[in-house]
């Protein structure tokens, strides 16, 4: 049996499917990941742009990477990784999404409740008092300021040394806890707490698939692996299943 039937077999036999997804699914839309050698962060430090203590130092600087990712992901659409995705999803309806990517475009193309561990780039709240803001800063060049406490606004992403999301984090541990098939696409794996859902999918039992031109730090649990970019992997093994 070659890796495509095995990957077929897989998942026409599994109750419980999960995909895990990361910056690589979004790559064939022209967006960059972070640690391939084109990324955000060969060319930019984290240090400087990706934790509460560089926003507060350097509101401007920061504000504006974001400003320009965001227009970067406004200008992409939906590759076929994002839409093999969605129609897996339609064939088998258990199947859950859960993705680190903050672009947005899982949700755009049409997968039912994915969790997004690392939040939403277009969503915006106060640094201070957290509140919600819903207004249009597409074309401001610095933090606005939020109207109830005067604090500064900030981008709705899980920076460096915050923490994720209970409600999100805990319902992908259960879903990785109880999957039967878990499909690890286009992340390094290196970023925790949410490679440790790779880990307790596989101690629970699951079978492990990835997808991507280059091993991740996952791919030493994995029982197939394709070497491949996902909008070419995807599509050809969605024609099959
Ligand atoms: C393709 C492809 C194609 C290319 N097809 N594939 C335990 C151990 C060690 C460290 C820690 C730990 N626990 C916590 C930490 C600290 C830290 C961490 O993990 N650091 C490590 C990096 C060392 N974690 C945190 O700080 C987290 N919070 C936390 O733990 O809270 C508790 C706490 C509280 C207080 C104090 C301390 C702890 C939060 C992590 C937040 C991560 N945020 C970012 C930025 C989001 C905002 C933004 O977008 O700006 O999230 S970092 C960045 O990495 C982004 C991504 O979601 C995340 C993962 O990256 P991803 O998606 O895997 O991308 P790449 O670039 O790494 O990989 C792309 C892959 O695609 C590659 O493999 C390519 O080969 C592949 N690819 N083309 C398929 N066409």
């Amino acid at each position: 049996m070659n890796k495509d039937q095995q990957f077929v077999e897989m998942f026409r036999s599994s109750n419980k499917p999960v995909i895990f997804t990361g910056a690589g699914v979004s790559a064939g839309s022209g967006i960059p990941t972070f640690r391939d050698p084109d990324g955000y962060w060969t060319k930019y430090s984290p240090h400087e742009l990706a934790n509460e203590k560089a926003f507060r130092e350097n509101p401007k600087l920061v504000w504006q990477w974001y400003q320009m990712r965001r227009s970067v992901i406004r200008e992409a659409g939906l590759n076929q990784a994002h839409t093999s995705i969605a129609e897996m999803q339609q064939r088998k309806p258990a199947l859950k999404l859960i993705t680190q990517n903050v672009d947005g475009l899982h949700q755009k193309s049409g997968v039912r409740d994915v969790k997004c561990l690392h939040g939403n780039i277009f969503d915006n709240h106060c640094l201070d008092c957290k509140k919600l803001s819903t207004d249009n800063f597409d074309t401001f060049d610095e933090p606005p300021v939020c109207s109830f406490c005067g604090g500064l606004i900030r981008p709705g992403v899980v920076w460096f040394g915050e923490s994720l999301d209970k409600d999100i984090f805990n319902n992908s541990v259960e879903a990785a806890l109880q999957s039967d098939l878990f499909i690890v696409i286009g992340t390094s794996a290196v970023v925790y707490p949410a490679a440790s859902l790779v880990e307790l999918a596989k101690q629970a039992g699951a079978k492990l698939v990835e997808i991507n031109p280059e091993k991740s730090e996952a791919n030493s649990m994995v029982e197939l692996y394709f070497s491949e970019a996902a909008e070419c992997c995807l599509p050809r093994l969605l024609k099959l299943i």
